[in-house]
């Protein structure tokens, strides 16, 4: 697939989207370790974290109260897998501050960027997040240092989202990591297994490209 380009929010930047980067081949290969590893072991303590691990890459839509948010969900619903949640909450005085622990966040912006948008992507601070400009007639200016692309561009939403989707697989892959080691250490019996699973050479890949 030819790279996609995405406009940048400040206006003049441009960021170029790989659509489309989710290769199968390492995705098999650590489903494969994955399927290997809880083969082996019958410690709960590991299938629980790798069920947690495996599970659907949730996507959330943030934004003020009329930002876009719903316009953006129904042209997207078709067109991105796993849950795709509206989370209300961002500067709405009556409603508590969203969750933000979205595997993937696209942040809509209406009538310019401001600080309750900005506090949104400092609490993501590296988890992958779109700043999508909801209702472009009405916009303002723009965050400066983050992947923005206009809503209406749902082909250049759904690449960067393909792309998001990939990052935030290998970021669970690796707090799975993490979350192995800690059980391992702290149970004898396990440690062996996970041992193995963390030698694969799919699994190392992974966490060497951290
Ligand atoms: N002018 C303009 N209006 C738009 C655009 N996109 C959506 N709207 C309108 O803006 C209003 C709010 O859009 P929604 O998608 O419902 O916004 P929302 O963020 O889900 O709103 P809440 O859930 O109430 O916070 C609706 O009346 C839309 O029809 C746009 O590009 N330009
Ligand atoms: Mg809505």
């Amino acid at each position: 697939m030819a790279p996609l380009s995405v406009g940048g929010g400040s206006g003049d930047r441009v960021e170029t989207v790989e659509g489309g980067t989710m290769t199968k081949e390492p995705e098999s290969a650590t489903r494969a370790a994955l399927a290997a590893l809880t083969a082996t072991t019958d410690d709960d303590a590991v299938a629980a974290a790798v069920a947690r691990a495996r599970g659907e890459i949730t996507t959330g839509v943030t934004g003020r109260p009329g930002a876009g948010k719903s316009t953006l969900v129904r042209a997207l619903s078709d067109r991105v897998s796993g849950p795709l949640l509206e989370l209300h909450g961002v500067d709405a005085p009556d409603l508590p501050d969203p969750r933000l622990d979205v595997d993937v966040l696209l942040h809509v912006i209406a009538r310019g960027f401001t600080d309750a948008d900005r506090a949104v992507l400092t609490a993501r601070r590296s988890a992958p997040t779109l700043v999508v400009v909801g209702r472009p007639d009405l916009a303002i200016g723009g965050p400066e240092k983050c992947d923005a692309v206009r809503a209406e561009d749902a082909e250049a939403v759904v690449g960067w989202w393909t792309a998001a989707c990939a990052t935030a697989r290998r970021r669970r892959d690796l707090a799975l990591c993490a979350e192995l080691e800690t059980v391992a250490a702290a149970r004898p019996a396990t440690r062996a297994a996970v041992e193995t699973f963390l030698r694969d050479p799919a699994i190392a890949a992974v966490r060497g490209a951290s």
